[in-house]
Order: C-alpha cells, then structure tokens, then sequence
C-alpha cells in the first residue's frame, strides 16, 4: 500500500480525458487499495484515478458517514470503473464542493439530485443502481474528473480565476515540494 501524490490544477493531466479500463487486473486492484490509502490520508470522500495521474476510468468513493453513536466512522469504501450516467432528473440541488486537486477553497455547484448510473464493481461486476443524495454528488464531482472538468468549471469564470489566482499566489508564497 502507498499514498499517492495528488496532482493539482494547473497540471494539465488533470485535464486529459481517462480511457476505459479494458480488464480488472491485480495491477488495477493494487492501484485501487493506494487510491484508498491516498484518499483517506488527504482526507478526502472521493478521489479519481487521474488525480494520481493515472488517466483510466476509475474512481473511488468512502462518504465515511461519521457513527451516530462515539467510535470510529464506518467505512463504505465503492468502487466505480467505466461509469456512465444513463439518466439525470431535471432537478438540481447546489451542494458546497471541495476538490483535493484545487486544494482550501470551496463553492457551490448545482447538479442532478438524482442519477441513474452503470458501471464494474472491483470485481468487474455489472452494476446499476439509482443513487441520490451526497452520493450523487460526489460521484458527479468524480466522472467530471473522468473528462477532465474540474468543479471550478461549473462556476462563473470571474469565480474560477479568482480561485485560480489565490492558488498561485499561495503557492508562490509557500511553494510545494514536487512529489
Ligand atoms: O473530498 C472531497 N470532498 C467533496 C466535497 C463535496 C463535493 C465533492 C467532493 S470530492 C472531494 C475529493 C475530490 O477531489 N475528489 O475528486
Ligand atoms: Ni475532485
């Protein structure tokens, strides 16, 4: 197991468009468990395979609902190769969305409340299922990151650059070792 460094914009990988994952190897699955490790270190509830640059159609997901009761949060760590959205409801509800690709800043972002989606489980298992809810957002968040569209993207452009400016001047100011 290992964390991955997590590229962040503007590294233009985070823009190429990841291809289908053709077979789920043991190769895919090793790169599967580090996307885990990575995400749960960054924190983070989602992360996108291209994000540690490596441009196939694979993403993971742990919303790592805190228990109701004191403990540890359960985790429900979900896998999804080639997804697709075969269906969105006209209905769309904003929800605040972060990014560990455009780190400390945050806005809302208007989306499908509701999707129908296909994809393989980590077994190369058909599935599909109606999802809802933050699940339906996070994994939205996620297949943008599929087509190299960043959550930045869906802001006004006045937004996006001020974004974009912030993160150059902090990182100017407190440059980052190249990992
Ligand atoms: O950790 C993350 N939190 C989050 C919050 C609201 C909407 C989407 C997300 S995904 C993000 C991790 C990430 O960048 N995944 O690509
Ligand atoms: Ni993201």
């Amino acid at each position: 197991m290992a964390i991955l460094p997590i590229l962040e914009t503007p590294d233009p990988v985070l823009r190429q468009i990841s291809i289908p994952v053709e077979t789920v190897t043991d190769e895919l699955r090793t790169l599967i468990d580090d996307m885990f490790e990575t995400m749960y270190a960054a924190p983070g509830i989602g992360l996108a395979a291209v994000q540690v640059g490596v441009p196939k159609r694979l993403l993971v997901i742990d919303l790592q609902e805190p228990e109701e009761e004191e403990g540890e949060p359960v985790r429900k760590p979900l896998v999804f190769i080639n997804p697709e959205i075969l269906e969105a409801s006209d209905t769309l509800q904003p929800y605040l969305e972060g990014c560990l690709s455009v780190p400390e800043h945050y806005a809302d972002v208007e989306r499908p409340d509701r999707i129908r989606a296909r994809w393989l489980d980590a077994d190369g298992k058909a599935r599909e299922e109606e999802i809802t809810g933050m699940l339906a957002v996070v994994l939205q968040h996620e297949m943008d990151h599929l087509q190299g569209i960043l959550f930045i993207d869906h802001l006004s452009r006045l937004k996006r650059d001020m974004i974009l400016r912030k993160l150059a001047k902090a990182r100017k100011e407190q440059p980052r070792k190249a990992a």
